[in-house]
């Protein structure tokens, strides 16, 4: 038994047996409340009892993620004196509706198993655990707990297994391989773009970064194209594209100094729009459509690289000079953006996304476990950007919210008659003034989508999600962010 709780004082009348060891314990121990102990409990199911407290959850300023956190503690705690079959109790708290499902969607991360080790190990018996059970008073409520959390968290593990591996086994062949035998037989239809022919026409900024990769056959780019449509007249349309840089060398401004490693992560966007169709293809929302784009490239230096100063020509006609090459993920992902404005006008209810790890400066801003949402006009007045955060909070997903400012668009406009727009400065985003702003005014100015603003004839609403902060620590595995919170607010919202 795995017992996360606030405090053991309140376990629930079905929980009564478990106060009287935790309070003999606490006379020997004032840490019990900071410490993850394990207890001998003869009686209990293997005679233990590991004991994780969230410590008081002070409503002014924590948040439902004391419940993850104290799980992943618990469950590592558990590994670590042998349990095969750790049972997880997390009885409700009045104040967080999802603490239970977030503590089993902790202690399902802290059992994640990188697809490398699974890849080499194959045997399921050598899985760092047989079974996870999840403790509920009445068992309908198990049902529920357990479909849920089954498909959030396998959702999560493809956003892991893409965003969280290596640069050669989640080179962008092998990714649209992955992402083919997912969906394979699933209500998620994939259509995978290779020919370079048709990605330098389609997506010029995107073939741009791909030109020196694709000298190299596996390591040549690939649009992957996913489509869900749900039952019933559809009332939303989400239009999702996500940056899927399977490495980032920073091209031939080239990452210097020991700042590359851990640059294979830099797919993590692309990843989670994977792993969000995933979730789609097991809950299978009604009235919901969903159209995503990965743009999976490597941006390489070689002879044949894209270098600053070069003129590129956006899908949507404006010419871009690029500023540095190490500001890839805006340019795989503009022409994508571009495209998907270009369908919207024929969708209902349209609402576009880019999902990135783009900016050192998002993490600057904000710290490592906070992603950032920007939203356009058309969304900032219908209260997009809040409504993901409110979202966010409820399975501890958390978001900070910023604005695009006339500054963003100013710095981004052609410096002089040669180009349009200006791609990027020559410093790296942690050295800019509104470094993880101004990408986003560059992905509207240059798709186009600055002339569907709120005056305009066809507003669209259109947010930016810099997930460099969120996406997880490297070494470490990725976070699924913010997958949980997209689930929640337009899947779960919908559902129950
Ligand atoms: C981010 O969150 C993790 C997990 O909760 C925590 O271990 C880490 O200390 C946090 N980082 C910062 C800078 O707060
Ligand atoms: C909370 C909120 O108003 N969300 C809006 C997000 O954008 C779509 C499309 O414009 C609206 O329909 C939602 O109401
Ligand atoms: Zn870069």
């Amino acid at each position: 038994v795995v017992l996360v709780t606030q405090s053991y004082e309140t376990l629930p009348i079905e929980l009564e047996s478990l106060k009287a060891p935790l309070q003999d314990y606490s006379s020997v121990d004032n840490g019990l409340g900071e410490e993850v102990v394990v207890l001998k409990v003869p009686g209990l199911p293997g005679n233990r009892l590991v004991y994780a407290s969230t410590g008081p959850v002070n409503r002014d300023y924590d948040d439902v993620r004391r419940f993850s956190d104290a799980a992943v503690n618990g469950v590592n705690r558990a590994l670590k004196a042998g349990m095969q079959r750790p049972l997880l109790i997390c009885p409700s708290h009045s104040n967080y509706e999802k603490n239970t499902l977030v503590a089993a969607l902790g202690a399902l991360q802290a059992l994640y198993m990188p697809i490398e080790v699974r890849e080499a190990k194959v045997k399921p018996t050598q899985y760092k655990v047989c079974v996870l059970g999840l403790w509920v008073p009445h068992e309908p409520l198990g049902q529920r707990l357990v479909d849920m959390a089954s498909a959030l968290e396998s959702g999560r593990l493809v956003c892991r297994d893409i965003g969280g591996s290596d640069p050669e086994r989640m080179a962008a062949p092998r990714v649209a391989e992955y992402v083919q035998n997912l969906f394979r037989d699933s209500l998620v239809q994939v259509e995978v773009l290779s020919d370079v022919k048709a990605l330098e026409r389609e997506y010029p900024c995107l073939a741009a970064v791909n030109r020196c990769a694709n000298t190299i056959p596996r390591h040549q780019g690939r649009v992957i194209k996913l489509q869900y449509c749900g039952e019933g007249p559809i009332q939303t349309t989400l239009m999702l594209v996500g940056k899927g840089i399977t490495y980032d060398t920073g091209g031939a401004d080239i990452k210097a100094g020991g700042v590359m490693a851990g640059m294979h992560r830099d797919k993590c966007g692309a990843a989670a729009v994977a792993g969000f169709f995933q979730i789609l293809a097991k809950l299978k929302p009604s009235h919901l459509k969903v159209v995503g784009s990965m743009a999976m490239v490597r941006n390489s230096v070689g002879a044949d690289c894209y270098v600053a100063d070069e003129l590129v020509v956006s899908r949507a006609g404006r010419r871009v000079r690029v500023g540095n090459t190490d500001a890839e993920g805006r340019m795989v992902m503009v022409d994508l953006l571009c495209e998907m404005k270009e369908k919207a006008v024929e969708e209902v209810s349209p609402q576009l996304f880019t999902i990135a790890t783009l900016t050192g400066h998002a993490i600057r801003a904000m710290g490592p476990n906070y992603s950032i949402i920007m939203d356009n006009g058309p969304a900032h007045s219908t209260g997009n950007a809040t409504q993901w955060q409110k979202a966010g909070e409820v399975l501890g997903d958390m978001f900070e919210i910023s604005s695009i400012r006339r500054e963003d668009y100013e710095f981004h406009k052609g410096k002089s008659e040669y180009e349009d727009i200006l791609q990027c400065n020559n410093l790296p985003s942690t050295a800019t003034p509104r470094g993880h702003q101004t990408p986003a005014a560059f992905l509207i100015m240059a798709s186009g989508l600055d002339k569907h603003g709120v005056d305009s004839d066809k507003p669209l609403p259109y947010s930016h999600v810099d997930i460099a902060g969120s996406s997880g620590p490297f070494p470490g595995v990725p976070t699924g962010a913010p997958i949980l919170a997209m689930a929640t607010n337009y899947i779960l919202s919908n559902a129950h």
